[in-house]
C-alpha cells in the first residue's frame, strides 16, 4: 500500500487557538523575525527571545488538539501503509491528538538545547538567560527550535520518506520557508500524487496536483474519510 507523507504547518493549529506566522496579525506582524528567530537575535538579546518562547510555551500547553490533528492520527491508525507525519510546528498537538512518530523538523517548545555542547533536556515552563546545561554546566540553554540559517532536524529521514511517497499532502503551510517548501517537488519527482489543504492557496499551490481550500478542521477529516473509504 502507498506510503503517505504529510507536511503540516501553523495553519493546522490555528483553530486550536495558536497563532500562525504570516497571516494578518500573525506572529511576524508582532515580532521581528531577525530578533526572535535567528541565532544572531538570540546572541544579541537572549532575554527577549526567551520571553517570546516562554509565552508561546504557556499558550501551547493550554491548547487542545482539533479535528484535523485527530483525523491525521486516525489515518495513521487505519491506513494499511505507512503514514509519515512531518511537522514544522513546535507545539505537541499532533501527539496530543494521538499521532505517533511525528518528525518535528523545526524542533519543539518542550525541549531545551545547550548551544555549547548540543545536550538536550526537557524545557521548564519558563526558560531564563544563563540557564546552566545539565551536562556541561555552560550557561547556554536555549529553546530547542530551528531558527533561520540553522539546519532543520531529521532531514535525511524526511528525504528518504519523500523518495518513497505515493501520496504527499501539505496542510496549513504558506510554502514560504525552505526546505519544507520544496518537499512537494521532491515528492512529485518520486511519482507521488500531491495535494495541498489550506485556507487560501499557498505561494506554491500551482505545484500541487490538487488543492483543497477551507479550514483544516473541515477539510482534513473529509480528506481522511475519502482516503480510508478507498
Ligand atoms: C490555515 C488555517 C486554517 C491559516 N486551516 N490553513 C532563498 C531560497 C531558498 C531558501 C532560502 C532563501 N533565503 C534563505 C533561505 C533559507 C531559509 C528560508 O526559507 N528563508 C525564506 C524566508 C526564504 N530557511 C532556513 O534558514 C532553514 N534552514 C535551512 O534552509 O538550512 C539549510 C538547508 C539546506 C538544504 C537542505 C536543508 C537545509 C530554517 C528555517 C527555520 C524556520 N523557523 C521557523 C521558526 C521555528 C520556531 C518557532 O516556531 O518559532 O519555523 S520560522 C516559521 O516559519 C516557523 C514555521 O515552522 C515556518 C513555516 O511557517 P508556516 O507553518 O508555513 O506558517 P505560516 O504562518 O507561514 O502559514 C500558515 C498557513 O496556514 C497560511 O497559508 C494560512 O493560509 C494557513 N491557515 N488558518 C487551514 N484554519
Amino acid at each position: 500500500m502507498e506510503k503517505i507523507v504529510i507536511l503540516t504547518g501553523a495553519g493546522i493549529s490555528a483553530e486550536s487557538g495558536l497563532g500562525t506566522f504570516r497571516d494578518e496579525g500573525g506572529l511576524w506582524a508582532q515580532h521581528r523575525i531577525e530578533d526572535v528567530a535567528t541565532p544572531e537575535g538570540f546572541a544579541r538579546d537572549p532575554a527577549l527571545v526567551h520571553a517570546f518562547y516562554n509565552a508561546r510555551r504557556v499558550q501551547a500547553a493550554k491548547a487542545e488538539p482539533n479535528a484535523a490533528h485527530t483525523a491525521l492520527a486516525r489515518l495513521q491508525r487505519h491506513w494499511p501503509g505507512e503514514v509519515v507525519l512531518v511537522t514544522q510546528n513546535v507545539d505537541s498537538l499532533h501527539e496530543a491528538g494521538g499521532a505517533r512518530n511525528v518528525l518535528h523538523m523545526h524542533g519543539t517548545l518542550a525541549g531545551a538545547l545547550c548551544a555549547a555542547c548540543g545536550h538536550r533536556w526537557a524545557a521548564p515552563p519558563e526558560m531564563t538567560v544563563g540557564q546552566p546545561c545539565p551536562a556541561c554546566a555552560a550557561p547556554t540553554g536555549r529553546p530547542d527550535v530551528v531558527w533561520f540559517g540553522e539546519m532543520p532536524y531529521h532531514m535525511d529521514s524526511i528525504y528518504d520518506h519523500l523518495a518513497e511517497a505515493g501520496i504527499f499532502a501539505a496542510i496549513g503551510t504558506s510554502g514560504q520557508v525552505y526546505p519544507a517548501a520544496a518537499f512537494v517537488h521532491e515528492a512529485a519527482m518520486a511519482g507521488a500524487r500531491t495535494v495541498e489543504l489550506n485556507l487560501d492557496p499557498s505561494s506554491g499551490a500551482s505545484s500541487f496536483d490538487q488543492v483543497i481550500l477551507g479550514p483544516a478542521t473541515e477539510t482534513v477529516p473529509a480528506w481522511v474519510d475519502q482516503l480510508l473509504a478507498g
